[in-house]
């Protein structure tokens, strides 16, 4: 397919796609990110207007266990995932599949049995699966115009706002979306001050979960309230903007201006104006507590998962901003290149990731540093999240497996982002391992630069 053009392929498989599904049953799999919810939803519209039924499953990931337990007499389409899984496919008998997906591929030959759609496979476009799913339903029937909004949402869900093309331009044109140049913290469509309070990306150093910081941070930045409430972000004077990030600037030291800004994001959902970037958080805080389908019914504007999704995210924003207070006065293990911050049962063992992440985003510790967060699990096992600050440091993969030997486990992720679980019996011998480890590490470094 390396001939085609991105165009032609939609155009091919849509055709293809419709013919397969007279007389056949379909199941619809895909990614429980916001990216591959949004891409769920924008297919379940085009699929009711088609009038066809279905079946559909969102999943964390995709294993040999839930391919083989696929109907095998069914049209199967994945979305936002499946690329890396050709061969097992190809394994499974499923008589016929789609793919709708932009993640990297595993094989050269494409099953025969596989219809795919893959910027991988044609020039690279860097393109959200919304996107391509939002293509592939205008293909099916123009009127699937209605769903731009929710390919906007996958884009930003997966972050790939930075460099929009011709394709995403298109489809923020289909969607009449508004864009603004600005601070990026969101929501920007709600006051500032309970947006700073907030903000975990960027993490602004006593000034998230810091009420009284938040107000300083706004009068160093010449905003004050008006009849005690304080404006919205995308409400403020130019000047108000550069003052507000140049305060920021001073108190995130590692950042510049240019990382703090960009393109803000306002769609019509639910009949009024709302964040892109916020709307993308609920749908993952959905997720993450496991309810993937209110983030759906949420994305089908469905005013039941509304209010579902609003107070799972608030909790979960609330328990963040906890999370990261209570690891700042966490007493940590420092070492040369390391900190261990065991949180014990203080962050739920769901946080400890993202919080990890927060924290090696924050400039907080220098570049290189490895962080190690642990969190207990309350069934007698303990979280073990590492991540690197910066693109410098040592193989955490690596490092975790070489500790994990001594233990039952094991480690995922890659050299800048690994986790594993541990016993809870083994808590402070781990600890032990993992400063070793990175000691010898630096015994090491010290050698070599000495030879
Ligand atoms: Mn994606």
């Amino acid at each position: 397919m390396k001939n085609y053009k991105l165009e032609e392929v939609l155009e091919k498989v849509a055709d293809s796609f419709l013919g397969s599904l007279t007389g056949n049953n379909l199941e619809v799999v895909s990614h429980f990110d916001t990216d591959g919810i949004t891409s769920a939803a924008i297919m379940t519209r085009a699929l009711k207007r088609l009038d066809k039924k279905f079946s559909l499953r969102i999943v964390k990931s995709l294993n040999k266990e839930i391919i083989e337990s696929l109907d095998k007499k069914k049209v199967v389409l994945f979305m936002d995932l499946a690329s890396g899984s050709l061969k097992e496919i190809k394994k499974s008998g499923i008589k016929k599949v789609f793919i709708i997906d932009h993640h990297e591929i595993d094989s050269e030959n494409i099953p025969e049995n596989v219809e795919i759609i893959n910027p991988e496979l044609t020039k690279k476009e860097k393109i959200s699966s919304a996107g391509l799913t939002y293509l592939f339903c205008k293909k099916i029937d123009e009127r699937n115009k209605d769903s731009a909004k929710l390919a906007i949402l996958g884009m930003v869900g997966d972050t790939l706002e930075k460099e929009i093309d011709r394709l995403n331009n298109s489809i923020l044109d289909d969607g009449n979306i508004l864009r603004k140049r600005g601070l990026l913290i969101y929501p920007s469509t709600r006051p500032l001050n309970r947006v700073l309070e907030f903000s975990s990306n960027p993490f602004i150093p006593g000034v998230t979960g810091n009420m009284e910081g938040v107000i300083d941070l706004l009068r160093e930045s010449g905003i004050a309230p008006e009849k005690g409430k304080y404006k919205n972000l995308i409400d403020l004077t130019e000047e108000e903007m550069k003052n507000l990030v140049t305060s920021i600037v001073l108190k995130t030291p590692g950042k510049k201006d240019k990382d703090l800004i960009g393109d803000l994001f306002l769609v019509n959902f639910f009949g009024k104006l709302e964040d892109a970037r916020e709307i993308s958080a609920k749908i993952n805080a959905c997720s993450r507590e496991g309810k993937p389908e209110i983030a759906l019914g949420f994305c089908l504007e469905n005013f039941n998962s509304k209010k579902k999704a609003e107070s799972i995210h608030t909790k979960y924003r609330q328990e963040l901003v906890l999370g990261i207070k209570r690891v700042n006065e966490q007493k940590k293990v420092v070492g040369k290149g390391y900190v261990i911050i065991n949180t014990k049962d203080k962050v739920k063992d769901t946080m400890i990731g993202t919080i990890s992440s927060i924290l090696a985003n924050s400039k907080t510790y220098e570049n290189g540093t490895a962080i190690i967060g642990m969190s207990y699990d309350g069934q007698n096992k303990i979280k073990v999240s590492g991540r690197n600050v910066g693109k410098t440091g040592r193989n955490l993969r690596e490092m975790l497996s070489n500790v994990m030997e001594s233990f039952e486990g094991e480690v995922g992720g890659h050299h800048s982002a690994a986790g594993c679980m541990i016993g809870l019996e083994d808590e402070e011998e781990f600890i032990e391992k993992v400063k070793n480890q990175f000691e010898l590490e630096v015994i090491k470094i010290a050698n070599l630069s000495s030879n």
